[in-house]
């Protein structure tokens, strides 16, 4: 079998993509609740007071709040064993800094985990998706608060506790890296829950991509954040030995556009800042060798890797695996006048070899295997997940509400096989979780209009549509493919 026994085949959603019911149960309000909808060609913006005419999508997502029994066995029909899922730190700690946690937030998600067990499947938990508490952002600054350190460290102690005999798998946060990915301040605020001052006290719809940003302030949060989640993985593994705790990245592959060894230089050195810093932090113990310089590159002062105490805790908290989302890659060029495509938080050089989505995310599937061998080269011994991946579309519903989606399918078709190859060299890849495989709210967009899932739910950008779920082609597909632990992909 070119997949392991017992490989983990699932999807992953977020908490504020899909849940909605964004204030009931005394949840707090977080950071994407004050973010409106947008398109590929329209920014997301920001709002920073909640205004009652405008449309924010993820207050009402696709309301996953009231039909997760619904989800959570359309997801067990498919065959899965494993959903990736997070919690919101809104809905346990409202304000962030909470004397108490709420209860109904903390029984909501006990209904959850046990209605996953209910079908054997195994909830993989990311404790943070982006989902910073607001008033963690007003009050205290974000990550780049060391006060925050310790909010999160309770968070995470609350968690762990209550769900020390129901979740194994946890992943501290997503895609910690996105705040390098160099466009402003938007991964700041998705990331860090760090914005500068004056764009929280606006009064006026603000672009996500002119967020101000301020790259001393950023890679000290970062720094706040590794810190937080090595405490946070040493603590989980004194509550329960057998969790395992990982970490999580956006991979975005690169190619340098040319052999031009100022492109391969100028390559690695954006796989190595967007890509390994973070990663070797989290995996290592301690910031790569080349990170000072860097950082003295980007203008930051990098005094905060020489901070002895942190340098402990990173050592002592590394993680058990290594997990990443992997869309596309992009091309890296020192030449003038090169094109570009849109990206995940990101714009990248267009590769003249690949197609690319409506939102102009190059397909690559051999970037994945690729990926996943330079991983198990640089981790050796380390398991390997990729928890997201997946194909954002427009979907046709026909008459008889079938949705024919063969381009979803042959884009994961694609992915699995190069999956399967690089298990077949030896890497330890434990898992696999496709990304929204329900349609949810886009992240980058805010649109419902960019579907991923395998599984249809009405729910429109101006706010129409009953919340009815269906099953697409690709529904059909990906059981196959589960059932048959990936050996079935026609
Ligand atoms: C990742 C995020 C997800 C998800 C995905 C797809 O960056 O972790 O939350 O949204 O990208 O991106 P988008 O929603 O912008 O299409």
């Amino acid at each position: 079998m070119s997949f392991p026994k017992g490989f983990l085949w699932g999807g992953a959603v977020a908490a504020n993509q899909c849940e909605g019911a964004y204030l009931e149960d005394g949840k707090g309000l977080s950071v994407p609740d004050m973010l409106l909808g947008g398109d590929v060609n329209t920014p997301r913006t920001f709002l920073p007071v909640t205004d009652p005419n405008a449309f924010y999508p993820s207050h009402e997502a696709i309301d996953f709040y009231h039909h997760y029994k619904e989800d959570i066995a359309l997801f067990a029909e498919m065959g899965w064993n494993v959903f990736r899922l997070s919690i919101n730190w809104g809905r346990i700690y409202p304000n962030g800094d909470d004397a108490e946690p709420n209860e109904a937030g903390l029984a909501f998600y006990d209904s959850v985990f046990d209605e996953c067990r209910k079908h054997n499947i195994e909830p993989l938990v990311t404790i943070c998706h982006y989902e910073i508490p607001w008033a963690i952002v007003t009050n205290y600054g974000g990550f780049a608060n060391r006060k925050v350190i310790d909010l999160f460290v309770k968070y995470c102690e609350t968690i762990f506790r209550r769900y020390k005999n129901k979740v194994k798998y946890w992943l501290t946060f997503n895609e910690i890296n996105i705040c390098c990915m160099g466009e402003g301040g938007i991964g700041d605020l998705y990331g860090l829950g760090v914005m500068d001052e004056e764009d929280i006290k606006a009064t006026h719809p603000i672009k996500l991509s002119d967020l101000k940003n301020n790259k001393q302030r950023t890679f000290e949060a970062l720094h706040n954040e590794f810190v937080a989640s090595a405490k946070v993985v040493k603590l989980g593994h004194e509550i329960n030995p057998d969790f395992m705790i990982g970490n999580m990245i956006a991979h975005v592959t690169a190619y340098p556009l040319t052999p031009d060894p100022k492109d391969v230089l100028a390559c690695d050195h954006e796989e190595n800042l967007k890509n390994n810093l973070c990663c070797d932090v989290q995996v290592r113990g301690c910031y790569p060798i080349w990170a000072k310089k860097y950082l003295k590159e980007l203008g930051v002062d990098p005094y905060f890797i020489d901070n002895e105490e942190d340098a402990k805790i990173l050592k002592e908290g590394t993680v058990d695996f290594h997990t990443f989302s992997y869309y596309m890659s992009n091309c890296i060029t020192t030449h003038e006048g090169a094109e570009t495509t849109g990206g995940n938080m990101t714009h990248g050089g267009k590769n003249p070899y690949l197609k690319a989505s409506d939102w102009g995310w190059q397909i690559d599937p051999d970037g994945l295997e690729h990926t996943l061998e330079t991983l198990a080269d640089r981790y050796p011994g380390l398991p390997l997940m990729v928890v997201e991946n997946g194909f954002g579309a427009f979907d046709k519903v026909e008459e008889d509400g079938s949705i024919h989606d063969t381009y979803r399918i042959d884009y994961f078709k694609g992915h699995i096989q190069s999956m399967k190859k690089a298990c077949e060299a030896g890497v330890p890849l434990i898992g696999y979780t496709t990304w929204g495989p329900i349609d949810l709210v886009s992240a980058g967009t805010g649109q419902y209009a960019k579907r991923y899932g395998f599984i249809y739910v009405d729910r429109h950008d101006d706010g129409t549509g009953d919340f009815s779920r269906s099953r697409k082609d690709s529904f059909y597909w990906y059981k196959k493919v589960c059932e048959s632990n990936g050996e079935i992909l026609d």
